[in-house]
């Protein structure tokens, strides 16, 4: 399958079905997309003193975050130098050491090979431990939120978010006291490619009143009138679709941020007394989106519902089936209650067991497996909708759809997915930089 052009299609807006099912695709997505991209490990909150740690995944690769006596944070690859045995198999904690249950080698907060059981005996002298610390792989932190990467050569955090930096500035800092997470995370295996969520959170806006509707017209609220796409809707002046460099993207839903919270005494008041701080800070067009309801992904494969306020990694295990971790995310200075609040209600929506996260999930396994048949695998995907109807505009950065129910960020993610999929390098990748939006062609449109 490498390097066929039609894999993505970027003037037609289609996808072939292999891109959910074929081998050799989801081998080459491990080595271009996640070996390359900056890939979300956890929040300062999660692991907030020093010795503390976690671990998580780097798509399949299993990883440490520690949190060092500088106050920095390191992520290093879990498995042993000596025979590969897994280092650490606790989720979380707060450790000195990590000592290999095999043989009993020992490595330090940093990663580094510390200590080895009879190693003046038995190694005669002959072993080079400055040699055989743990792997690392780089980390950097924006607003607090951790990410990990193992391209040497990939640009710096921030400028990987790129533009987008501006639109998670108006959450992630907020009116000041920004988002963190609460954990540990709910996890589950779903049956499906690591895709179909991701792009279901970039920018499916259009699933959202069908697949819903029951959950929607049960909860009430601001979203009801979406259940069952109902005529009366505002479809062309719900909100907006967003995709930036990257394939980072987001759909807005106007005045919805707290819709699918049932109980409004928690978070819906935290954004009414703290918006006109932000309109303060940030201007109007940002205090719309902070008292809007998002659904985003960060390229590759952490999404998440702002609103809702379910944070998830989508850890692919093979081209069908992923682990999810869903965390909460809670504003920083908010009351012990609120934050309860809020993480009760995204559990009881977007959890594990949530009403609405099992309404998508049938649909994504049934979108990955249905590839199984020969015939069908041959076909393609379409996500054309709203074609033209977006561009860059005077405000928002980056490529702006002109409704929440649009497929604009599908396409900007597809682009760059396809992009960093062909690229030999991030210097291939970087020469694009100022040519990636021309596939959206109506420059006029806002
Ligand atoms: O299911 C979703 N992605 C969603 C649900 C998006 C917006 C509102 C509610
Ligand atoms: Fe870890 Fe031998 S595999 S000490
Ligand atoms: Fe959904």
């Amino acid at each position: 399958m490498t390097g066929n052009p039609s894999l993505v299609d970027t003037v037609e807006s289609t996808q072939s079905r292999e891109i959910f099912w074929d081998k050799d695709v989801y081998n080459l997505e491990l080595e271009r997309i996640f070996g390359r991209s900056w890939l979300f490990l956890g929040h300062e909150s999660l692991l907030p003193k020093p010795g503390d740690f976690i671990t998580t995944y780097m798509a399949e690769d299993k990883v440490i975050l520690s949190h060092q006596p500088d106050g920095s944070f390191r992520a290093f690859i879990n498995s042993c130098t000596h025979r590969g045995n897994q280092i650490c198999h606790a989720d979380s904690g707060n450790a000195k050491a990590f000592v290999c249950n095999y043989h009993g080698w020992v490595y330090g907060q940093d990663g580094s090979l510390v200590d080895v059981p009879l190693e003046s005996r038995c190694y005669h002298g002959q072993l080079d431990k400055a040699r055989l610390g743990a792997k690392h792989v780089r980390v950097e932190t924006y607003k607090g939120f951790i990410f990990g990467c193992g391209d040497a050569d990939a640009p710096s955090l921030e400028e990987y978010l790129g533009e987008f930096c501006w639109y998670l500035d108006t959450i992630w800092e907020g009116a000041g006291g920004g988002l963190e997470l609460l954990g540990p995370p709910m996890k589950s295996i779903l049956a499906c490619n690591w895709k179909v969520p991701t792009e279901n959170f970039v920018g499916d806006g259009y699933h959202v009143g069908w697949t819903h509707a029951g959950a929607l017209h049960g909860i009430g609220g601001e979203l009801a009138g979406l259940a069952g796409n109902r005529a009366e809707m505002p479809f062309e002046d719900l909100g907006l679709q967003f995709t930036t460099r990257h394939g980072h993207g987001f759909g807005v839903i106007d005045n919805a941020a707290p819709a699918i919270h049932v109980k409004r005494d928690g978070w819906a008041k935290y954004l009414a007394d703290t918006r006109g701080e932000v309109l303060r800070k940030f201007g109007p067009e940002r205090e719309r989106l902070y008292v809007g309801h998002w659904n985003c992904s960060i390229f590759p494969s952490c999404s998440f519902l702002y609103g809702t306020n379910t944070f998830k990694v989508w850890h692919p295990r093979g081209p069908h089936e992923i682990e999810v971790w869903t965390y909460t995310m809670v504003p920083r200075d908010a009351d012990r209650e609120t934050k309860s609040i809020i993480q009760r209600e995204a559990s009881r929506s977007f959890g594990t067991a949530g009403t609405l996260e099992s309404d998508d999930g049938e649909n994504m396994s049934s979108a990955t497996f249905v590839n199984r048949g020969n015939i069908t695998r041959d076909g393609r995907m379409d996500s054309s909708m709203g074609v033209g109807f977006e561009g860059p505009h005077p405000v928002y950065p980056g490529i702006v759809g002109s409704s929440f129910i649009g497929e604009t960020s599908h396409r900007g993610f597809y682009r760059f997915w396809k992009e960093l999929l062909d690229a030999p390098n991030w210097d291939a990748v970087k020469a694009n930089d100022s040519v990636w939006d021309s596939v959206f062609l109506n420059r006029d449109y806002w």
